[in-house]
């Protein structure tokens, strides 16, 4: 048995930051679940099943035409006997009169998860093994979460696959399930699949293997995506398996200015991670002699980039400056004087760009910044 295992994908989300590209970035986005569902029917990647761990959608009400491209493409998993589990999540929370949930529940391909504490949802026959889903829809007013999540119900069947979303031993006080670790431990399931968590992880508790699928595709540089699908494959035991997903790259970058002798080298720096495709950040870092401007560096090289973004935590220090270092009493002190001398009686130009480079990369040293 081979499940697909989706968490997170807040369809719907749109990324304000894209300024002119937002509109055509969100549809791609929301375009994910089209792939992930024509990956799960192509039978060359055998998947059974289909686990949706949360946050499907970026709220519980989304727009007319989210819940009708969804509820269009989980049919078609319907359609070609691909078992399918839906667990609503704390964005797409089921508690709302109006959340989607409740409004389409009668319609929803699959299995959908409504009750408030976990119960089984459904169950699934293959090659003479029947495995069971549990899961639930946490639902404010409804979902004890104190003590966390502990109690794991149980069939009399072969496997045994929890479908949650919310975070283990992670009691953050905010609207997410906490779910005991301990208690999974002695769960006796053989998977726990999860959602809420945007980054993947897998880890074992007792004999039951926990994974966050995490969220293929990007939100924004702090939530830039996995850019992968998860499989859970079932044998003897539980193998997590994970393949590219064909998302947008998003990307932070360190450039460090201590390796660029010039706002030139930085700049070639910069057009060699030329990519039309990706959405790149650049931290620059470093403490060099020379002025960069990273909103000039973003206006320069934006045409290069399906979207670029340029910060800086750099440090400028100019040679008049080292004047008042050299005069603190301390090591840093020390050095500048020590070196500021050497400059001084450097006999030509070659030794004297060899001293400066010296002495703003040990300044940075010695500030713990650099190498
Ligand atoms: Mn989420």
């Amino acid at each position: 048995m081979r499940v697909l295992h989706l968490a997170d994908l807040h369809l719907g989300w749109q990324p304000e930051f894209l300024n002119e590209r937002k509109e055509e970035r969100g549809r791609e986005r929301d375009n994910f679940l089209c792939r992930a569902v024509d990956f799960a029917l192509d039978r060359r990647n055998g998947i059974n099943a289909v686990i949706i761990a949360g946050d499907l959608f970026e709220t519980h009400k989304p727009s007319r035409p989210i819940v009708e491209m969804v509820i269009e493409q989980l049919h078609r998993l319907e359609n070609n006997n691909i078992f399918l589990v839906t667990v609503p999540g704390n964005h797409d929370e089921i508690t709302y009169p109006d959340s989607v949930y409740r409004l389409e529940a009668h319609r929803w391909p699959g299995h959908l998860a409504t009750s408030p504490m976990p119960q089984e949802i459904a169950r699934l026959e293959l090659d003479g093994k029947t495995s069971s889903f549990y899961g639930m829809a946490y639902t404010a007013g409804l979902t004890k979460t104190s003590p966390p999540l502990g109690v794991f119900p149980k069939s009399d069947v072969h496997r045994h696959i929890g479908v949650f979303h919310g975070s283990l031993d992670w009691d953050t006080g905010d609207r997410s399930l906490p779910i005991s670790s301990e208690a999974v431990a002695q769960s006796g399931y053989d998977c726990l699949a999860l959602g809420h968590i945007h980054r993947f992880s897998q880890r074992s508790y007792g004999n039951t293997v926990t994974c966050y699928a995490g969220a293929a595709e990007a939100k924004t540089f702090q939530d830039p995506g996995t850019g992968m699908y998860t499989i859970l494959s079932f044998g003897d035991g539980v193998n997590v398996e994970r393949t590219a997903a064909d998302c947008r790259l998003c990307q932070t970058r360190e450039l460090d200015l201590n390796l660029c002798d010039a706002v030139e080298d930085v700049v070639r720096l910069i057009e060699q991670w030329a990519d039309s495709q990706l959405m790149l950040r650049i931290v620059l870092k470093g403490q060099v002699s020379y002025r960069v401007d990273p909103a000039a560096l973003k206006e320069a090289h934006a045409h290069l980039f399906y979207h670029l973004q340029v910060d800086s935590e750099s440090v400028f220090l100019d040679f008049e400056s080292l004047e008042g270092l050299a005069g603190e009493p301390t090591i840093r002190g020390y050095f500048t004087k020590r070196l500021l001398t050497q400059l001084e009686a450097a006999s030509d130009e070659t030794e004297r760009d060899i001293i400066r480079k010296a002495l703003i990369r040990g300044i940075a040293a010695l500030r713990g910044g650099g190498e």
